[in-house]
């Protein structure tokens, strides 16, 4: 046997003396899905910079391509997430159809709101009447394409908000927001959602429209159940208890999906679960949690799991690569948390025992787990040193070069 194999013999054994079923953790390991963004694999940088990475992709073919790339070596990546106007095509049905022969579908798609001169003073709260058109135009032509591609899911950010007091009217911004956001949800197709993404900060840093995950459910509430927060996990302050406003979310039935990233940077460069991993393990572990209660299984089952990142100074399909793992790994964890233990150590009011039997999950190693899965699937047992090993990185430089590419 392999010694790999015996790993895994090996962990399945502990785990069944502790009544987990390690077959069971594989199985649910295998329905996991993330979709990466086709923003990430393309150079990207700060304000300051902008580092060119050889190889990195330069149009939205590329950019699908390299998506697909990330889930030939991980079996896990299905779908990318799309950008307007970044990665718009006259014709939909020949990019989908070259994703599909890529072996992957098209994703969210994501509007873009901030990137046009008319919106200095915002988008869909704008003050003028006029540019809250044109903004809502080009979401609703991103819900066309959302059809046209087979979509389900409409995910919007928006950089509006404002710079100083007395700049502009809070009530009167909600109103529009809710106005505006009104308009697109009464475009949405049976099956659409529309999942809505708040940022406490940047661009607008004195006020800014939808700054958390209250003012984004308040808005969901309005519009109706095809509406659903986003967590983006790179945009909150940084002693945010994110799990728990997962849980809250799961019990509203309104969490819609996430942005993995990670906040150290303060928005979302940086690869998921690099600084804080058991943060990442606290998040899935409360999804976990919810699939195991009747009364949020059916919310806790749609949630999509979307990565959002853009890598400044690292190589661009090996930092996803790394991301997906740490999700993966993270997500086993969380399915090993002994939950009969859990609850009991709680009822009886047994505060650390509780936090140990997070901790037990948390310390167990899961690589022979992971390896066991990729190995049903045909896969290389490290997904990240499968690329790094396998000439992809010098191929695509060698092809692509370096060229400084900004898709704004
Ligand atoms: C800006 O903060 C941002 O990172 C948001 O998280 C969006 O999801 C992303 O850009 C793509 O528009
Ligand atoms: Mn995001
Ligand atoms: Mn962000």
């Amino acid at each position: 046997m392999p010694e790999r194999e015996a790993a895994f013999e090996f962990l399945r054994e502990q785990l069944g003396d502790g009544g987990v079923d390690a077959d069971g953790v594989v199985a649910e390991l295998r329905r996991l899905e993330i979709e990466t963004p086709s923003w990430g694999y393309g150079n990207s940088g700060t304000r300051f910079h902008v580092f060119p990475w050889p190889g990195a992709a330069r149009t939205v073919w590329e950019r699908i391509a390299d998506a697909a790339l990330v889930h030939r070596l991980t079996g896990t990546c299905p779908s990318v997430a799309i950008h307007i106007p970044w990665d718009r095509v006259d014709d939909w049905t020949a990019l989908r159809g070259y994703a599909e022969g890529q072996g992957v579908r098209l994703g969210a798609v994501n509007p873009n709101l901030f990137q046009d001169d008319v919106y200095r003073l915002g988008s869909v709260c704008h003050p003028d009447a006029a540019v809250r058109r044109q903004a809502l135009d080009h979401v609703l032509e991103c819900v066309e394409i959302a059809c046209r591609i087979d979509s389900g899911i409409l995910s919007l950010w928006l950089a509006d908000g404002t710079n100083y007091p007395g700049q502009d009217d809070f009530r009167g911004r909600y109103r529009r927001l809710l106005e505006s956001l009104g308009e697109v949800y009464a475009a949405l197709p049976d099956g659409m959602r529309l999942l809505v993404e708040y940022k406490f900060f940047e661009p607008a840093f004195y006020q800014t429209d939808l700054p958390d995950w209250g003012t984004a459910l308040l808005v969901c509430r309005r519009l109706g159940p095809q509406a659903q927060v986003l967590v983006d996990t790179g945009h909150h302050p940084q002693g945010t208890n994110i799990e728990q406003i997962v849980a809250l979310l799961l019990v509203e039935g309104a969490l819609g999906g996430f942005h993995f990233n990670n906040r150290k940077y303060a928005d979302d460069d940086l690869i998921v679960g690099s600084v804080e991993p058991f943060e990442l393990f606290l998040i899935l572990n409360e999804i976990v949690a919810a699939r195991r209660d009747s009364a949020t299984t059916a919310t806790a089952e749609t949630i999509a799991f979307m990565i959002d990142q853009a890598h400044n100074v690292e190589g661009k399909i090996d930092a996803m690569i790394q991301s997906v793992v740490n999700i993966q790994t993270a997500y086993a964890k969380a399915l090993l948390v002994d939950r009969l233990r859990l609850d009991e150590a709680r009822r009886a009011g047994d505060v650390l025992g509780a936090h140990r039997v997070l901790l037990d999950a948390y310390e167990t190693d899961v690589r022979p787990l992971l390896a066991h899965l990729r190995a049903q699937l045909g896969l290389a047992p490290d997904p990240v040193q499968a690329f790094r090993e396998g000439g992809y990185a010098e191929r695509l430089a060698a092809e692509r070069g370096a060229i400084a590419y900004e898709p704004r």
